[in-house]
């Protein structure tokens, strides 16, 4: 049996993990991409000689030619920049829109019937410029932000109330930036709301809102520690997570930027929402009901994200 392709187009600090842990997970062979010269065959290089080490089958090959990704089954894009302190997410767009544009049309040449995450910031708008250039089926070009979100989430409850990581469920729905929604009530520990854990005495509401905007800022608090560049592992181990339910058709439940059409009353743009990752892609976006205050918060998140489209439409390099 073939093994898949995956190719991974940016070999900075997410694009050397995600090789790393696909590696580790044998979820195929690995083609990293860079504009940077020789610097992905020499990432490969050493990501292939860890391989008799940690026991793994893998072919890790680094390259400057968009070729060598010819067939890929899976493409994660980290091309662009990333933020320093200071800078939000959405100063990016400048830089980041052209990186993606050209990203996107060498996909669209080389890796026909991939599927696609982006993980280049700001999130929500460089998906969209992604599937507008490929004109790919929607359900093949996704964003990853909500996996990571969440999972920021799940962290900071956990260390709240003591319990293993995995015991927690957390639910962060909206666009990628400081108006992204963590949904309290959608979340729990072992199926137990947090509005109950309140009652129960588990925390206090303060204590639970100062977790929201820990999570909200969980991003910049990462920036400002690190001082050059951004987070890149759980980025990645997201990201791989995506790309794991889709090639083995686990059909995962997972919040990712997806295309809505209609859904949550938002029709024609990139928003994260959850889904359903299967051997098709985007099998489904999952409808949960809202809350006026939830919905609120949701809305404000799509005008952020419609905001940053019109920015893109203004460049005059995609029309969104
Ligand atoms: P970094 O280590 O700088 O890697 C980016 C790589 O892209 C570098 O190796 C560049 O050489 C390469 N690159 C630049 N231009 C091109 C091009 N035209 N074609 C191909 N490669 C190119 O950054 P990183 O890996 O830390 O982050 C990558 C991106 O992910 C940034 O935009 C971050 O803001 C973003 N990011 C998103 C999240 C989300 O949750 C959505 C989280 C963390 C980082």
């Amino acid at each position: 049996m073939a093994r898949n392709k995956i190719a991974l187009i940016g070999a900075g600090q997410i694009g050397g993990t995600l090789a790393l842990l696909a590696a580790q997970k044998e979820l195929g062979d690995v083609v990293l991409f860079d504009v940077v010269e020789d610097m992905p065959a020499g990432k490969a290089l050493d990501l292939a000689q860890t391989g008799p080490v940690e026991g793994y089958n893998a072919t890790l090959t680094g390259t400057n030619d968009y070729a060598a990704i010819e067939g890929a089954d899976v493409v994660i894009v980290t091309a662009g920049v990333p933020r320093k302190p200071g800078m939000s997410r959405d100063d990016l767009i400048g830089i980041n829109t052209g990186v993606v544009k050209t990203v996107g049309e060498n996909i669209k040449k080389y890796a026909p019937n991939a599927f696609v995450i982006v993980i280049t910031n700001p999130l929500d708008v460089m998906v969209a410029v992604m599937q507008k250039v490929t004109g790919f089926k929607p359900e093949r070009v996704v964003g990853m932000a909500g996996v990571l979100d969440s999972a920021r989430f799940r962290l900071f409850l956990a260390e709240e109330f003591k319990v293993s990581v995995e015991d927690v469920t957390a639910f962060v729905l909206g666009g990628h930036g400081d108006t992204m929604v963590p949904l309290v009530r959608y979340s729990t520990v072992a199926g137990i709301p947090l509005p109950d854990l309140v009652k129960m005495g588990w925390t206090t509401q303060e204590r639970l809102d100062a977790i929201v905007q820990r999570t909200r800022d969980g991003g910049a608090e990462i920036v400002k520690l690190l001082k050059t560049g951004s987070a890149f592992y759980a980025p990645a181990a997201s990201a791989i997570q995506m790309a794991e339910s889709y090639l083995k058709d686990q059909r995962r439940l997972l919040p990712c930027a997806a295309y809505l059409t209609g859904q949550y009353g938002v029709n024609g743009l990139y928003v994260g929402v959850p889904v359903i990752i299967g051997r098709n892609g985007v099998e489904k976006i999952v409808e949960i009901e809202l809350d006026a205050d939830e919905k609120a918060m949701f809305d404000k998140s799509v005008s952020a994200v419609r905001a940053l489209c019109q920015v893109v439409n203004g460049m005059g390099q995609v029309q969104l």
